[in-house]
């Protein structure tokens, strides 16, 4: 049986090793606030809305503060910037990692019991003994040291990379210790489910809106094979869903909101999940490019979003390409 902190010791340097089991840590006493439920007082909003101008749940607030306590306790930690937070918040001058984080993915599912979960992703810092700025957080998804999430479903489980590899591991709520349960996650390149919020179709950009007829035509259009289709509204859901047995995930462009490239952002889900699924064999793209390869302009950036099985992934980016459409949404 190989724990957490056995894992890290042997595969990470300390400090990275040291911010992950403070990761672990706060991720440990969110299950547990989870798993009382509405007895914990948990349940309800917050009475504010976040940066994104999304009004806050309880947990979100409840996470947002256990993580960023726990983590600017950390020696190894610069900085952390939050999905929940405005600006970014400082830890110490001399840490070497910068940390980002979604604390509660899929808020809207904490108030009936469904599967959420923490995001996170670690980023070099590289002016260490210098007070960190945005600017040092600004790096693309590609300089990500590990990424990963804790996801609170009917058991609490922990999935990352480090790089070399998806690893999973399951909560032991007996010995309170996350235990090695795969040391090797792979997705296949095919697949036959696919997870999207369907009801923003009519405002879908024209290949993305080709893709889907294809995929709900099933058997009798031109790929001549029948699709499900999964929707948990957590990414962090339906991306676990993928690690353990495939599929293509997709919060696309769309005009319902001008303005805004998608729903998702960039360093708190976008960039941590891409980590995940390329390291386990997929990818991951905007429709237009990878990425992991886009350089954030600013922390709280929103990006379309394409992910999982690989020849899926590659089919919507050669859909785009045929029509001209570029990251904005607009046409060559
Ligand atoms: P919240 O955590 O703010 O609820 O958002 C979750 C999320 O960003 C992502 O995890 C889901 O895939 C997506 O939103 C769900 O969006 P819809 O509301 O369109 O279903």
């Amino acid at each position: 049986m190989t724990t957490l902190s056995d894992y890290l010791a042997t595969h990470a340097a300390p400090n990275l090793a040291s911010t992950m089991n403070t990761l672990a840590t706060a991720s440990i006493s969110i299950s547990h606030l989870l798993s009382k439920g509405a007895l914990a007082g948990i349940h309800g909003e917050a009475g504010g809305q976040n940066i994104q101008g999304e009004t806050q749940k309880k947990l979100d607030v409840i996470a947002n503060d256990l993580l960023l306590n726990t983590l600017t306790h950390n020696p190894h930690c610069a900085g952390v910037a939050s999905e929940e937070l405005d600006e970014i918040s400082l830890a110490h001058d001399d840490g070497t990692l910068l940390v980002t984080f979604d604390p509660l993915d899929g808020s809207s599912n904490i108030d009936i019991n469904m599967t959420v979960g923490t995001i996170f992703s670690i980023l070099p810092y590289h002016n260490s003994g210098q007070t960190a700025c945005e600017q040092d957080f600004l790096q693309k998804g590609s300089q990500q040291v590990a990424a990963g999430y804790f996801i609170y479903g009917t058991s609490t489980m922990l999935a990352f990379t480090l790089g070399a590899g998806v690893v999973m591991f399951s909560f032991d709520p007996t010995t309170q210790t996350y235990v090695l349960i795969n040391d090797d996650v792979k997705i296949s390149d095919t697949t036959a489910e696919y997870a999207i919020n369907a009801s923003n179709y009519r405002y879908w950009l024209t290949p993305m809106k080709r893709y889907i007829d294809e995929l709900v035509a099933g058997d009798m259009g031109i790929r001549n094979k029948d699709y499900n289709m999964r929707w948990v509204a957590a990414m962090i859901a339906d991306v676990h869903r993928i690690l353990m047995r495939g599929g293509v995930f997709m919060y696309p462009f769309d005009t319902k909101i001008e303005g805004k490239a998608g729903k998702l952002r960039l360093m708190y889900e976008a960039n941590p999940m891409s980590f995940i699924i390329e390291q386990a064999g997929g990818a991951s793209t905007d429709a237009v490019g990878r990425i992991m390869d886009i350089t954030p302009t600013h922390i709280h950036q929103r990006v379309p979003v394409v992910l999982g099985a690989r020849q899926e992934v590659e089919y919507v980016a050669d859909l785009h390409k045929e029509h001209g459409i570029l990251a904005d949404g607009t046409a060559v």
